[in-house]
């Protein structure tokens, strides 16, 4: 069998706008290199990327998927992520353990929001790149049309490599501007270049080899006096431009009908980088990849299986991990027992013996490792850079249906966040809710059946109620005396408290001013105790109070009937009045947003944060696009995720972080005032 390391893998990524045809190339891709016997369709749910009952259901990706082709004498690593944006995380994942990208563009559709956002992470990342056009089959289809486009929004480094041959329904194949021969159908019969065609060749063919011959100081000399460049020497050019940048090839072809499949493969194998050319950023420098080195592998994605337990998902940079051996996780400083290897295709495991440096591979039950920990050997620990995941940006309450929910919804919860590095959920102490953090509204919508289907878990979902605080504004003092007697033993305890506003920021505080034991020493923690359980419900609308200095300046006891309880209760009684003299107000949460929209969109876009009470503070442009910064209430973009979509056919994204608490419009707060009144008045 086929030995597959540093010198013969391409780990290579399928990124794109959602829907230009990511998963039908793979299929295809699959299907062309004889991986699989059947070649299967994302519209009646028999890809072999897209097997998960949530994909099937939605008929879109939602988890990155390896799909391995051997094709030449080398093997394909395909990672099909998905183009949803909601699903960000798992392409970041895809990305990183890829020395190789294909962007994947629909011909009719063109460059889109999601195409951009993804050559942009790619820019970032500096990863290497091929554009693949695809759905050439389809009406309308204008080859020249789309290159014009991605050239204008992508670059000019973008260049064809190749021509379409026909369109639509007499879209035939491919010319390849190096090779010079047309490929036709889905053999890819060699054929000669059809002399309508021939013009255009020339003229592109031109460009190309110029933009090459440019990598070499010895090729540009030779393409400057008149030489004629072999094809070898072209292709060698071609790969370290790749490599480099400087020159990012367009291909194209139909993934449904399977034209021009088997010359994207040759071109993955011929321009992207092999393993062994890229280094390995670690923690305080890089290693050069090498397969004698210590074992050094990047665990990029884990899936909790309630059946199979936890599967790890891991790329070995360095070295080669065994089936049934020892390794040790340095992030976690801890060894773990790994059992039976195997290698990916989609859904289907086999198991390996061994996984060499530069391939993937996966393993069950691993026991403290996480996404981002790199395995190793205990004597030479090493920390490979983790994936950098986007920070979560839509939020849900979520509330378990049932007694049995209640119990399991922990658990399941625990095991969904670990699985998904974008996914985060928090108790918000001041509003009482568990909430679910992602990426969007459909994210959470799977992450709920997930929670369904995998954990019997079942759970409702609703806008989370916004955790307002409450303050003061003014200094004051109040007294309470809490006396009581009834029969034998009375019931005795008498303070005074002063008020004070702090920032808003802060904490409260408590302190005290007794003197000559107007308050006995013993009682004063009673009478903190007091205040502190008092300050968790403010007076205006029941929200935790923040900000306030407390100080207990006198009192009276009584030797028989003063107690604990009985000065706790007194703090307590005496802060809700302190509270409502102190000309109490209520805060809101205050996020700092920044949405990307496409220039002819940003006047809608600010119209829209007008209407939000926000307050914009600047508008950058970076790319096509312009960057709007804002301040905007948290009650008023909870549902931006939804709202921005709405309005922009999903050509914007955003990012929001909470920055600081504000207080509320007077006529707001008597509207969140009176709701909470109504609603104490309903429970009681
Ligand atoms: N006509 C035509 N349709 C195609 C072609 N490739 C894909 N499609 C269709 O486009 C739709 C989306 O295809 P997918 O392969 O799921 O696209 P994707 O990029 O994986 O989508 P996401 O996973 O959501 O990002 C499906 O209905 C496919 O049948 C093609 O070459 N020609
Ligand atoms: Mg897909």
């Amino acid at each position: 069998m086929q030995k597959y390391g540093l010198d013969n893998i391409h780990n290579t990524v399928l990124l794109s706008h959602s829907g230009a045809g990511k998963t039908s190339l793979a299929e295809a891709m699959l299907f062309t290199a004889g991986a699989i016997s059947r070649l299967g369709k994302v519209d009646d749910g028999s890809s072999t990327s897209d097997y998960d009952p949530d994909e099937i259901k939605r008929k879109i990706s939602i988890n990155l998927s390896l799909l391995p082709c051997p094709w030449r004498d080398m093997k394909i690593n395909l990672i099909d992520a998905p183009g949803y944006a909601d699903f960000i995380g798992e392409v970041k994942a895809g990305m990183r353990v890829s020395e190789g990208a294909v962007i994947v563009i629909c011909v009719t559709s063109g460059v889109e929001v999601g195409t951009e956002q993804v050559w942009g992470y790619c820019e970032e990342a500096k990863l290497p790149r091929l554009i693949f056009i695809n759905k050439m089959d389809r009406e309308n289809a204008d080859f020249f049309k789309t290159v014009d486009e991605i050239r204008a929004k992508l670059g000019s480094k973008c260049l064809p490599l190749q021509l379409a041959l026909g369109a639509h329904a007499n879209f035939e194949g491919v010319v390849d501007l190096l090779t010079m021969k047309a490929y036709t159908g889905s053999a890819a019969k060699e054929t000669d270049i059809p002399s309508a065609l021939q013009a255009q060749v020339d003229s592109y063919r031109e460009k190309l080899v110029e933009a090459i011959a440019e990598v070499d100081d010895a090729l540009i000399e030779k393409y400057l006096g008149g030489e004629e460049i072999s094809l070898e020497e072209l292709t060698t050019a071609l790969h370290q431009a790749v490599a480099r940048g400087s020159v990012i090839p367009i291909l194209t072809g139909s993934a449904l009908q399977n034209i021009g499949v088997s010359r994207l493969m040759d071109a993955i194998c011929d321009y992207l980088p092999l393993p062994k050319e890229q280094k390995v950023a670690i923690e305080g420098g890089s290693i050069e990849p090498s397969e004698e080195a210590p074992l050094a592998a990047l665990v990029f994605k884990t899936s909790a299986d309630p059946y199979v337990g936890k599967l790890t998902y891991f790329r070995v940079y360095n070295g080669a991990i065994d089936s049934n051996s020892q390794i040790w996780n340095a992030n976690q400083k801890a060894s773990e027992r790994v059992g039976q290897l195997f290698t990916l295709r989609g859904k289907t495991q086999e198991p390996v013996a061994q996984i060499r440096a530069g391939d993937i591979g996966g393993v069950a039950k691993l026991n403290v490792t996480g996404t981002g920990d790199t395995l190793c050997t205990q004597d030479k620990p090493t920390k490979i850079t983790p994936i950098t995941f986007p920070e979560a940006t839509f939020s849900e309450a979520i509330y378990p249906k049932t007694k049995t929910d209640v119990d399991r919804m922990g658990t399941a919860l625990s095991r969904l966040t670990e699985e998904d590095p974008t996914l985060k959920v928090h108790r918000e102490l001041g509003t009482n809710e568990t909430i679910l953090s992602g990426m969007g509204d459909t994210h959470l919508d799977v992450a709920a059946e997930k929670m369904q289907r995998k954990f019997g878990v079942n759970v409702e979902m609703g806008v989370p109620k916004v955790p307002y605080r409450e303050t003061i504004t003014v200094p004051s003092k109040a007294e309470y005396k809490h006396k009581k007697q009834s029969g034998g033993h009375g019931q005795y305890g008498h303070v005074l408290l002063e008020l004070e506003p702090l920032s808003r920021d802060s904490d409260n505080e408590f302190g005290n001013r007794i003197v000559g034991g107007a308050v006995p020493k013993n009682y004063i923690p009673a009478v903190e105790k007091g205040v502190i359980e008092a300050a968790q419900e403010g007076v205006l609308a029941g929200y935790p109070v923040v900000g306030v200095k407390t100080t207990l300046y006198d009192g009276s006891f009584h030797p028989v009937d003063s107690s604990e309880i009985c000065f706790k209760i007194a703090g307590a009684q005496a802060l809700r009045k302190g509270l409502t003299e102190g000309q109490p107000i209520l805060l809101e949460p205050i996020m700092n947003l920044k949405v990307t929209v496409p220039g002819d969109l940003t006047g809608d876009i600010i119209g829209d944060l007008n209407t939000k009470r926000a307050r914009v503070l600047g508008m950058n442009p970076e790319g096509g696009n312009n960057v709007i910064e804002a301040q905007v209430p948290l009650a008023e973009i909870q549902r931006y995720a939804i709202d921005l979509k709405s309005m922009t056919q999903g050509r914007a994204a955003y990012a929001m972080e909470f920055d600081h608490y504000e207080e509320v419009p007077a006529q707001i707060t008597q509207k969140i005032v009176s709701q909470r009144q109504s609603e104490k008045a309903e429970k009681s």
